[in-house]
């Protein structure tokens, strides 16, 4: 698989020069100042496009191209909206860019209640407390029904972490549900509004929207797209739920075999792909990672390499890329095998070493990716060579 790094663009404290040294292949970006909905132009693709180029690298995959929040509840606008991502598709293409990472989660990408849960030996990783999140979702958001979607065990447990929960900690709990996780990757919650607040308003335009009718919304996008991704040859690779389950009593159509059988069904196109993300998958319960790998491998079309732990509760962990549930070993085997010419990055590291001293995206540290990154070409290295001693 081809060696890839998710920059931030001209502004990311991460060189280019800095990801040649450490063997980076392609580039996967995105136009990040651009609103969500915007056209990406043909102009604004080429500069960037050329900044890589003078680097010596490439860019390999557009991720994400964002799917307007209109078109994911069917709002009046999503006809435009559609046109604008066409345009916006047979503009990559036109600039050499034939992989496009996208995703269908409601009003929230992914989902974490800590950035910074610190390991024993000094480092930090990424955290989902599923009680936090639930106290946040009754208690801060205060989203109508909410205790519906929690176990009588689990309120509870909210109503204890309510007698102890301090204001910074309330404060943190917002930051990183709604603020940090989500601001980098084109979100709509503007700087100096109340982020609570839009977050309810961006919640109420899918009231009504179940899983059936969520379906039927990627269906009719699909429709409309996935005709231009096959005069364009770009392949579009949908990104799994992350956490591959209902949050916020949202619905997800990502989250695991069915789901994914379903979407590659709707479309007999080998355009309409997956962008197999092992760390995602993992932390649903329901999910085999390799099997899912080796089940889908046909439609895969960009991997992401990261690994989490479930514990109990319903918590889960971000782990080493060596260990874990999404057994990477065995998702690069079945990978290197069956797609050995499709990009991978390594997806999230630790804070580890001077990434302490830099503001990095959360889960985009330097050191702890450039670590991981090191730990999957070992295990590529590995694979690679079983297969060449066939
Ligand atoms: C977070 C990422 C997501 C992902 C997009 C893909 O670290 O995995 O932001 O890139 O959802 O569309």
């Amino acid at each position: 698989m081809e060696k890839t790094w998710r920059w931030f663009g001209k502004k990311d404290s991460i060189t280019l020069e800095m990801l040649r040294q450490i063997g980076v292949e392609g580039i996967v970006t995105a136009l990040y100042d651009l609103p969500p909905d915007e056209v990406w132009t043909e102009d604004a693709i080429n500069d960037l496009s050329r900044f890589i180029g003078n680097a010596g690298l490439h860019w390999s995959v557009a991720e994400s191209l964002p799917v307007a929040e209109e078109i994911k509840y069917a709002g009046a606008g999503r006809d435009q909206l559609i046109e604008n991502y066409k345009t916006s598709l047979i503009n990559l293409s036109k600039a050499g860019v034939k992989t496009v990472c996208y995703n269908f989660m409601p009003a929230i990408d992914w989902v974490r209640t800590d950035l910074n849960r610190i390991l024993p030996d000094g480092t930090s990783t990424l955290y989902f407390d599923k009680i936090r999140f639930a106290y946040f979702d009754c208690r801060i958001l205060q989203r109508e029904g909410a205790e519906g979607n929690y176990t009588p065990e689990e309120l509870e447990k909210i109503a204890t972490l309510g007698q102890s929960i301090t204001a910074e900690e309330k404060a943190a709990l917002i930051d990183t549900i709604i603020v940090k996780t989500q601001g980098f990757i084109h979100r709509k919650i503007s700087e100096g509004t109340d982020p609570v607040e839009e977050f309810r308003k961006l919640l109420q335009q899918y009231q009504g929207i179940d899983k059936d009718q969520l379906r039927e919304n990627l269906k009719y996008f699909l429709e409309k797209v996935i005709p231009v991704a096959e005069a364009e040859g770009v392949t579009l690779c949908i990104h799994p739920d992350d956490p591959p389950f209902p949050v916020f009593g949202l619905p997800r159509i990502v989250t695991g075999e069915t789901d994914i059988a379903w979407i590659m069904n709707l479309l007999d196109s080998k355009r309409n792909g997956l962008a197999f993300c092992a760390g995602s998958l993992s932390a649903g319960a329901h999910n085999d990672t390799p099997l899912l790998a080796l089940r889908f491998a046909e439609k895969i079309g960009f991997a992401h390499l990261r690994s989490t732990e479930l514990l109990p509760d319903g918590d889960f962990i971000e782990t080493s890329h060596l260990g874990g549930n999404g057994k990477l070993i065995e998702v690069i085997r079945i990978l290197e095998r069956e797609k050995p010419n499709i990009p991978m990055r390594v997806d999230h590291g630790r804070v580890m070493l001077d990434d302490v001293h830099n503001n990095h995206n959360p889960g985009y540290s330097f050191y702890g990716r450039m670590f991981a990154l090191a730990q999957v070409e070992g295990m590529m290295a590995v694979v690679r060579n079983e297969i060449d001693s066939e």
